[in-house]
């Protein structure tokens, strides 16, 4: 593990980081749950399982003090009417924030808190979102033709919590209505109790 400053280069259109020890592949088959429309998601399957989205980060100790950086690559494409996407979580550690500077393309980041509020803000190249701690995050590609690429950056001791998204979804879902994106409801959502 690198202990010294250290460049690493981003390339694109291609979206390619120059150094990079962790490269995770997300396919839709591992999100099967996630998309409203089973019909439309296992008539994709039956195909084949596309590559919806993919991760490259450097790996840092998971400690107070360090940071993790990288760069999502969520690619073009549907499934029903309802945009690639990424799972979602929120920071296992809840009060770490972080910091995602779009690099290409088009698209939103769906957001929200486990006390139901929620914002979706759109994603376009020179675009710096803050994600304040407390609020789950999910990038969603709404380009026909290109790849949504962001640059993220957060606390290396965050962790993933992905277990309330994936039970019922996020609260607003982004799918193409007359060839735009719109937002709305997930019929699936409702308020976790908190114990
Ligand atoms: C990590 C950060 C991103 C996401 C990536 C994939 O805190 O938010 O690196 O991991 O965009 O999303 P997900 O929801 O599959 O981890
Ligand atoms: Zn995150």
């Amino acid at each position: 593990m690198r202990q010294t400053p250290f460049l690493a280069g981003i390339r694109l259109p291609d979206a390619t980081l120059s150094v990079y020890d962790n490269h995770i592949v997300r396919t839709l088959s591992s999100m099967r749950e996630q998309y409203q429309d089973r019909r439309a998601c296992d008539a994709l399957l039956r195909d084949n399982d596309p590559v919806l989205y993919q991760v490259y980060e450097l790996r840092r100790p998971e400690l107070p003090g360090e940071m993790y950086f990288g760069l999502s690559v969520v690619h073009p494409g549907k499934v029903g009417d309802e945009y690639y996407m990424t799972k979602g979580h929120f920071h296992t550690v809840r009060d770490t924030a972080e910091v995602y500077h779009c690099l290409q393309g088009e698209g939103v980041m769906v957001m929200e808190t486990s006390e139901g509020e929620w914002a979706v803000e759109e994603l376009r190249p020179g675009r710096v979102l803050y994600v304040p701690p407390l609020w789950a995050h999910r990038s969603v590609n709404t380009s026909a033709v290109e790849d949504l690429v962001t640059l993220f950056i957060y606390p290396a001791n965050a962790g993933h919590d992905y277990g309330t998204i994936e039970r019922q979804g996020m609260r607003k879902l982004v799918v193409e209505r007359q060839a735009k994106p719109v937002i709305i409801d997930n019929p699936r959502w409702h308020l976790e109790k908190v114990d």
